[in-house]
């Protein structure tokens, strides 16, 4: 029988990770999911491992050494990794810049940037001995291109994503191995809620009217760059939902 193709998930404990750990079990894929909560890891196993091999590992990817261990430790049927779905991430304090905590600051920068870091340097090795196929998807975002009030750290932080995302292109060029930025607008998952330390009623009225992405909207796109023709690397893609779109610039201006 032919091994299952192995796709190795950051943050599937919830939004897009969780999606996209269905969508690729609904294609067959083996799956390895990690995040921290391994209560939701444990829900995902029990849901899916009756069609497709399921591997868990807790695992906070700002822990370089956890990161190293997991991936070292990953049992033979899910050793040759395929796709890595560099999806963990969060933005923190959405009031301005001078009114922020550091320590969000940091916690943003050492998850979607170090972490992000951590990952993909413990498993570039796997994914080269791949080679042609092998697919790094890094989950930007919107807020690297873009800049708003309140995005501050958590938009610098995408920009290195992106950024990151184009330099590896071209250091792995010759291994086969792709690399893509999928950078999504405004989507609803737990996002909002982790970005406002818990408060639901901010989370449904920012999505209520707007016809927001989903989760599996994103799961989808993931699936298709992972899918594609080993000849082709899609480098970036912007998706929005068609109701969201760029406005004018900022201008402040001097009350008479
Ligand atoms: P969710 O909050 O629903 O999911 C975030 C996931 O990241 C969770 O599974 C969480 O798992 C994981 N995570 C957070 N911190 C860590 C950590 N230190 N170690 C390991 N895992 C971690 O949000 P989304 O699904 O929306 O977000 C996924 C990615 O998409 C993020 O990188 C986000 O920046 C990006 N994005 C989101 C957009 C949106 O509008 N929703 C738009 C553009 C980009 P756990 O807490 O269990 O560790
Ligand atoms: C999340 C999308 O618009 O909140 O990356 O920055 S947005």
């Amino acid at each position: 029988m032919t091994p299952k193709k192995v796709v190795f998930i950051t943050g599937a404990t919830s939004g897009f990770g969780r999606a996209t750990a269905r969508r690729f079990a609904q294609a067959g894929w083996a799956l390895v999911l990690t995040g921290r909560r391994e209560d939701r890891l444990q829900a995902l196993k029990e849901e899916l491992h009756d069609h497709v091999p399921v591997h868990c590992a807790v695992l906070d990817v700002r822990d370089a050494q956890a990161v190293a261990t997991v991936v070292d430790n990953l049992p033979p049927d899910f050793g040759q990794v395929t796709a890595l779905i560099n999806n963990a991430g969060l933005a923190l304090a959405p009031e301005g810049a001078p009114d922020v905590a550091l320590e969000d600051w940091h916690t943003m920068i050492d998850t979607n940037v170090t972490g992000l870091v951590n990952v993909t340097h413990a498993l570039l090795p796997r994914l080269i001995k791949t080679g042609a196929g092998a697919t790094i998807v890094n989950i930007g975002s919107i807020a690297g291109q873009w800049p708003y009030p309140g995005s501050h750290v958590y938009g610098a932080t995408k920009a290195f994503v992106q950024q990151f995302s184009y330099n590896l292109r071209c250091d792995l060029v010759s291994t086969g191995v792709r690399v893509t930025d999928l950078a999504p607008g405004m989507a609803e998952t737990e996002f909002t809620l982790v970005r406002t330390k818990g408060n639901q009623a901010a989370s449904d009225q920012l999505y209520r009217g707007a016809d927001p992405l989903t989760a599996e909207d994103i799961a989808g796109q993931i699936h298709y760059i992972v899918t594609l023709p080993p000849h082709i690397c899609i480098n970036r893609l912007e998706v929005m939902p068609q109701r969201q779109a760029w406005s004018p610039f900022l201008v402040h201006r001097e009350t008479a």
